[in-house]
């Protein structure tokens, strides 16, 4: 038996896929033959995606969604079914960060975080859900973190996020395994995108910002990662490659987590 990477016939929705990891792991699920879906809030960021999905020779069909608004979600996923076919890939990447003390942390700030990067994941994959049961099976990839594992100051709501899309991960491998879904996570280290661009600012001396110092002394790859990095992880999890992988979360970090550091000069 041969592995089958292949996305044929397949549709794929990659939920905040204008820019960031999100677009290169569209990107990777095209090139493997998958036709694309994706959505973003921002018209401009909506525009330029789809000019650079062009340019790319990528047919993609972009929605305005707010990931977190049940009744969007549920039209935009009734307008993939009518203008594609059946969402047979979900991708959960949309996600926000708010780096604050968390005892300077508003609540409505908290729950801010935890409804785009936890809740939505629930109202979207519920979105998929039924037709995938009714065509047989289905792939769910929930984009996880560093944060699903580890803690560190300023990032309470999203670690709690993070930790808590694991969780559910695996309770929709757990609930619906037997209807042929597969439901993974991919943890991505520390990704050189836009999200993580106030980490890696230069100093106004020139010098390299001390986090970004920081994260390359505690990756054993000694560098950020690229969303290129996530496109084979993509794939493979999209495909039947994975058929009997279930709830499991695929760190692509560099070897952060299997590192306890250097020690101190
Ligand atoms: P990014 O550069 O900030 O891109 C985020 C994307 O999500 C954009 O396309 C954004 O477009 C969209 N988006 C944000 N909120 C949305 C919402 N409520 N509804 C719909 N779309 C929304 O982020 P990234 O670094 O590529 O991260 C992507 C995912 O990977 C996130 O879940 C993040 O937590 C996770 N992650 C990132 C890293 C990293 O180091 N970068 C590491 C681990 C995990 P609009 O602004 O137009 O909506
Ligand atoms: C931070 C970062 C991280 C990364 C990523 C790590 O402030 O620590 O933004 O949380 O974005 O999720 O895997």
């Amino acid at each position: 038996m041969k592995a089958n990477f292949s996305l044929e016939g397949k549709v794929a929705l990659v939920t905040g896929a204008a820019y960031g990891i999100g677009f290169a792991i569209a990107e990777a699920l095209a090139s493997a033959g998958a036709k694309i879906a994706f959505n973003c809030r921002s018209e401009h960021h909506l525009e330029e995606a789809l000019a650079e999905y062009k340019a790319k020779g990528i047919e993609a069909r972009g929605y305005i969604c707010d990931v977190t608004d049940e009744d969007g979600v549920k039209a935009m996923v009734a307008d993939i079914t009518r203008e594609l076919g059946s969402v047979d890939i979900l991708v959960n990447n949309a996600g926000i960060i708010k780096r604050i003390p968390m005892h300077e942390m508003t609540t409505e700030e908290f729950r801010q975080v935890i409804d785009i990067d936890l809740t939505a994941a629930f109202i979207m994959s519920k979105a998929v859900i039924p037709a995938m049961i009714q065509k047989g099976g289905g792939k769910i990839i929930n984009i996880c973190s560093m944060m699903s594992e580890l803690g560190r100051e300023t990032v309470s709501a999203y670690a709690a996020a993070k930790g808590g899309l694991k969780m559910l991960t695996r309770n929709i491998a757990s609930e619906y395994g037997e209807y042929n879904i597969q439901c993974n996570g991919i943890g991505p280290g520390y990704i050189a995108t836009p999200q993580t661009a106030p980490l890696r600012e230069p100093q106004p001396d020139g010098e390299r910002h001390p986090f970004d110092k920081f994260i390359i002394s505690k990756t054993p790859a000694a560098r950020w990662g690229t969303p290129e990095d996530l496109m084979g992880p993509a794939i493979f999890l999209a495909s039947e490659a994975s058929n009997f992988i279930n709830g499991h979360i695929l760190y692509v970090d560099g070897g952060i987590l299997a590192y306890i550091g250097k020690q101190p000069k």
